[in-house]
């Protein structure tokens, strides 16, 4: 059975004080987690160690860090290496979210470094993928986000890939109250699961978790992730809501 996630991304938000209050509100709820149904809270670089010390003792809830250099070590003033996530014991890493390919001009060749460093840390990386909206009008978002999985994950042997968890967001659906429709988003995740079985075989691509993002809310996660390609979500503004995110996890 594949991975079921809701990972919350806060990106650039809440002091340490808001983010702690929102984790205690959340957590403070029963849910039914188990080693396949988990939730995942993508924090700020300073917040992972607290917020890794929180979540001890919690069953299935992890921390993620929502990237980290494309550089093993050295004089990269102000980057956060995998080998220091590792180091923490952070699990996850958000990588290639459209935010850092959009205003820090980083490209798949980087992130297929990032892919790289990530599983020789023993971290699962969380890809991201997905389509700004000139590419779903001209109606080519199929070869765009093969190219962007070809470029970054198809060197990796089997055995890594699988390690790997997919997020797809359409950069339309970002943070703009606009969601894809489930059969949007169904559509995309089967044509992914599609290349990766070409690639990798079926079996393989059946393993691998594909997360969709883009205005997931309390009111629209639960058929959107009752699709059959869907594996969950990465949720960027209802996760810095306690009840909307806590119904984010009950969706799965
Ligand atoms: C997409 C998503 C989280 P939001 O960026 O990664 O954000 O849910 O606000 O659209």
């Amino acid at each position: 059975m594949r991975k079921q996630i809701a990972a919350a991304n806060w990106k650039m938000n809440l002091s340490w004080q808001k983010g702690e209050a929102l984790l205690d509100a959340i957590l403070a709820k029963e849910y039914q987690l188990t080693a396949n149904r988990t939730a995942v809270f993508a924090v700020p670089f300073p917040y992972l160690h607290l917020a890794q010390q929180k979540l001890q003792g919690k069953q299935n809830v992890f921390v993620a860090a929502q990237n980290c250099s494309n550089k093993k070590s050295g004089a990269y003033t102000g980057e956060v290496s995998a080998e220091m996530l590792q180091s923490l014991s952070i699990p996850y890493c958000i990588i290639g979210h459209s935010e850092r390919r959009e205003y820090f001009n980083e490209t798949n060749q980087q992130l297929a470094e990032k892919t790289d460093l990530l599983l020789e840390y023993n971290i699962i990386p969380i890809f991201c993928c997905g389509e700004p909206l000139q590419i779903r009008e001209a109606n080519t978002q199929n070869a765009y986000v093969a190219k962007q999985l070809e470029e970054s994950l198809y060197h990796l042997t089997t055995e890594q890939v699988q390690k790997v968890v997919i997020a797809y967001e359409p950069i339309w659906a970002i943070g703009t109250g606009k969601t894809a429709s489930k059969e949007q988003a169904e559509e995309m995740h089967a044509f992914i699961r599609r290349q990766l079985a070409q690639k990798y075989g079926q079996e393989v691509a059946d393993s691998i978790s594909i997360l969709y993002g883009g205005s997931v809310k309390a009111n629209n996660a639960k058929e959107i992730f009752a699709e059959p390609d869907v594996d969950g979500g990465l949720v960027g503004g209802a996760s810095l809501i306690a009840d909307e995110f806590s119904v984010v996890i009950d969706s799965l």
